[in-house]
């Protein structure tokens, strides 16, 4: 038992010491970044494409996607108008800092002003994996329940930003919105939190806001 708990702290030392170097490597280069987490189909990818397309014009932007198979997350990014990287993990169901070490060495960043990791889509693993990133975003969706505050609260608990995507599901899903912002509260007073629809750009203003605010040129 003991032997197995040294075992993990070393993976979390040795991920937080590689994370720590990441966050170099994006400071010297005035880069920040972002890492997107949420459960299998909340819309990280959807987020990103309409965050891409409204940003581009003023910045210029990378993706790291993170998937277990397959490059479709980051051509759609791709598409979109960023630089585009996929990791895939070949079954992790979380990014690692050596991951995101890997994936800056084929990328210039000069010239970058922003960048956005895709995590791998799962509410639990990757609460506990720092990447280096500056900021920690949660997406939850309408449809996948009211609940998940309470049901997944190291996720919650981890995060300095919030979307609520799909938004415009609320009339066809029982969703109770205080329920869901009371176990939020509980969890991370204060979170900032964007309600908002990928699909039809409601909301979409003040979480475009919050990125320009928190992006360093
Ligand atoms: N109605 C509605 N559908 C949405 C919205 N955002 C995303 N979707 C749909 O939700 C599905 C999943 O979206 P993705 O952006 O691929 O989700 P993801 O989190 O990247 O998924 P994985 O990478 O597979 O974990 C797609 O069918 C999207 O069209 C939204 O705001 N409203
Ligand atoms: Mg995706």
């Amino acid at each position: 038992m003991t032997k197995n708990i040294q075992v993990i702290e070393k993976i979390f030392s040795a991920n937080d010491r590689i994370a720590a170097e990441n966050r170099i490597i994006f400071d010297t280069a005035r880069v920040t970044a972002l890492n997107l987490m949420a459960s299998p189909g909340a819309g990280k990818t959807s987020l990103i494409e309409r965050t891409v397309t409204q940003l581009k014009p003023i910045m210029n932007l990378a993706v790291i996607d993170g998937d277990i198979a397959t490059t479709l997350d980051a051509d759609r990014a791709a598409a979109a108008g960023a630089i585009a990287i996929q990791i895939n993990t070949g079954g992790e169901c979380h990014l690692d800092a050596v991951m995101i070490n890997s994936a800056l060495k084929q990328i210039d960043l000069d010239g970058i002003d922003l960048v956005i990791v895709e995590n791998v889509g799962n509410l639990v693993c990757p609460a506990s994996f720092q990447l280096g990133t500056h900021k920690n975003v949660l997406i939850a969706s309408v449809p996948e329940g009211d609940d998940k505050p309470y049901k997944y609260p190291g996720m919650y608990r981890g995060v300095d930003g919030l979307v609520i995507n799909k938004i415009d599901l609320l009339p066809y899903v029982s969703f109770n919105m205080d329920f869901f912002q009371k176990g939020v509260e509980i969890l991370n007073p204060g979170l900032e939190t964007f309600p908002l629809s990928c699909k039809t750009g409601e909301g979409f203003v003040a979480w475009i806001n919050w990125i320009k605010r928190n992006v360093t040129k």
